[in-house]
């Protein structure tokens, strides 16, 4: 890691997901130990800061295309500004959702200051949706496709704020549960995908050196969003979406370890931690060990 400050951005909101209760998730890290993680690694959290989150809708619910995207938009906007000033303060931005639709705002604060952002998307999904062909209408499943300007989703009102992302320094990671459209548009931008089939294939070492290649090659930052969900549900039951044959517990490790030892991520979303699904607490105990191995810490 480059940076001694991480700076805790909590995101408590669920209305992007698919079943309510991850907007629990950021707490729920916090109880499990995240800060005192962090203070073991020897860094410090210059600050802590709770997003304010709307956990109802004030307008009906759209529910034929996309739900609650005026809240999804008030998030993103206040997520964005956040990242946008920790990065201003040198810290590292961590934000800890919520529903993967916080990650709209992640990298639209991130395109303020970055001009060639690398992004790697650990997840069993593409989260490539837009409002047209989304099958469910929940905006966690269109992020990317917001921040590569593909959605109606529209956030150049915030200043600085994107076409967030290149699709030629996007890479998936772990991906096993696609939609018609979503597989279409990966295969039509060439987005680099590393699926469990790949996994298996080459091993995570190979995939995260390969997906490095791609993401590190002329980027002036990479930016890690870290969905849960990738991981198997036996090592994470605790969360919206499960998807069976998911990394296991020193893959995912491993991927981060390999990530945190080049030197050059400097943002992280980990995100979809639902307590609601969880048993005594695993998941979120996780998620804490993996971010402490994407902020550098060894076994030996
Ligand atoms: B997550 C889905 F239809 N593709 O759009 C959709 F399968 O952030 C799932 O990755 C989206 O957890 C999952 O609703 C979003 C579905
Ligand atoms: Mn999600
Ligand atoms: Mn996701
Ligand atoms: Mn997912």
């Amino acid at each position: 890691m480059r940076h001694h400050d991480v700076a805790i951005i909590k995101v408590p909101f669920g209305l992007g997901g698919a079943r309510g209760g991850a907007e629990l998730g950021p707490d729920e890290l916090i109880t499990a130990g995240l800060k005192r993680e962090i203070a073991s690694l020897g860094l410090n959290v210059s600050k802590e800061i709770r997003v304010d989150c709307p956990s109802e809708s004030v307008a009906p619910i759209e529910r034929n295309r996309v739900k609650y995207l005026s809240e999804v938009s008030q998030v993103s906007e206040r997520v964005c500004n956040e990242v946008s000033g920790a990065i201003a303060g040198g810290s590292f931005p961590l934000v800890l959702g919520g529903d993967h639709s916080v990650a709209i705002g992640s990298l639209a604060g991130l395109s303020a200051h970055y001009s060639n952002l690398g992004v790697i998307w650990f997840d069993a999904h593409a989260d490539l949706n837009t409002e047209e062909r989304s099958l469910s209408g929940n905006m966690h499943g269109m992020s990317v496709a917001a921040a590569l300007g593909h959605s109606a989703f529209n956030l150049s009102h915030i200043p600085g704020a994107g076409p967030f992302v290149d699709p030629s320094n996007l890479v998936y990671i772990g991906l096993r549960d696609l939609d018609v459209y979503e597989k279409e548009q990966i295969r039509a931008l060439g987005i680099k995908s590393f699926t469990m089939h790949d996994i298996d294939r080459i091993g995570i070492q190979q995939v995260v050196e390969q997906a490095l290649a791609v993401v590190g090659e002329g980027t002036d930052g990479i930016h890690i969003s870290f969905d849960m969900d990738c991981l198997d549900p036996r090592e994470a039951p605790g969360v919206g979406t499960p998807v069976p044959g998911g990394l296991n517990y020193r893959e995912a490790h491993f991927a981060l370890e390999l990530l945190a030892s080049t030197n050059r991520v400097t943002s992280m979303d980990l995100v979809e931690v639902n307590p609601l699904f969880d048993q005594n607490r695993h998941t979120a105990r996780l998620g804490v060990e993996l971010i402490a191995s994407m902020l550098g810490k060894r076994i030996l």
